[in-house]
């Protein structure tokens, strides 16, 4: 009994830890996992991971790469023996999905800057290829305006740290005086805060900084990172409960989407 997992790449926190989790519930019941990774080019990346998965005789598989609604759509179709449950698309899209709220996390960030006192706050997304950042970043801007606010600056980085460094020394250069960031995940906010250690800038005294995903390590960031938790151990797990209830009753095949909570730890003031 197997299940397969197509993801995005595992060098990114996120994915390797809900890989860690799909694969740890699989096993508790009684499923092997079989991983394919597809890197840059996910459009032609992700058929030929399903095929390599459908040619050892996997007939559900977990898709956890970022997909406007049409690929998602596109990839159920062209996949009729297969059962596809896909962990980063649009939410509300109608593919079978186990996602995070993509609003809320960001609504309660901004709410709590705008309290603290912050008017200037700078955005750093993540990558457009990526649904969740968009929807990220259009949460971050709607609950701004709400606030009779304008984004400081907005730049865009891959979600890794270096590009979280190189896009704080730009917002450094181009706006200096903002005094908090938001950053669409955790690597990228390591990122910001090397920079701003680099040039003397003091965390929170100065510029606060929020990210966003919790994963392990972000509580032992320097200082520790205030940030949008996202139970990625329980989207492994639900995830894996789904697909395989989905084996008895069409009707289980519903979607669930997530909460995701501010926590607030030392990167803010
Ligand atoms: C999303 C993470 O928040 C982000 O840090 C990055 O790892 C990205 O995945 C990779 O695609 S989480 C996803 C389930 C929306």
């Amino acid at each position: 009994k197997t299940v397969g997992l197509v993801t995005t790449s595992l060098a990114l926190h996120a994915p390797s830890q809900v890989a860690a989790a799909v694969k740890r519930y699989a096993n508790l019941e009684g499923y092997q996992v079989l991983i394919s990774m597809i890197d840059e080019n996910v459009n032609y990346g992700i058929q030929d991971s399903i095929n390599e998965l459908k040619s050892q005789l996997v007939d559900k598989v977990i898709i956890n790469v970022p997909l406007e609604t049409e690929s998602a759509e596109k990839i159920v179709a062209d996949n009729a023996n297969v059962q596809c449950l896909f962990l980063d698309v649009d939410p509300y899209s109608s593919v079978f999905n186990v996602s995070f709220n993509p609003a809320d996390g960001t609504r309660s960030s901004v709410k709590y800057l705008y309290e603290l006192g912050h008017r200037d706050i700078a955005l750093l997304s993540g990558p457009d290829s990526s649904v969740s950042a968009k929807l990220r970043l259009k949460s971050w801007i709607e609950t701004l305006n709400s606030y009779g606010l304008q984004p400081a600056a907005v730049v865009k980085g891959n979600w890794d740290a270096q590009s979280g460094y190189a896009g704080a020394l730009q917002i450094l250069r181009s706006t200096p005086n903002f005094s908090a960031v938001l950053a669409a995940n955790d690597q990228m906010a390591l990122g910001v805060l090397s920079a701003f250690h680099q040039h003397q800038i003091s965390i929170p005294g100065e510029k606060s900084v929020i990210g966003y995903d919790d994963t392990y390590e972000s509580s032992f960031f320097h200082p520790a990172l205030t940030t949008v938790s996202l139970d990625l151990d329980l989207q492994g797990k639900e995830a894996v409960r789904r697909i395989l209830d989905s084996n008895h009753n069409d009707a289980e095949r519903s979607s669930s989407i997530l909460p995701a909570r501010l926590v607030v730890r030392n990167s803010t003031g």
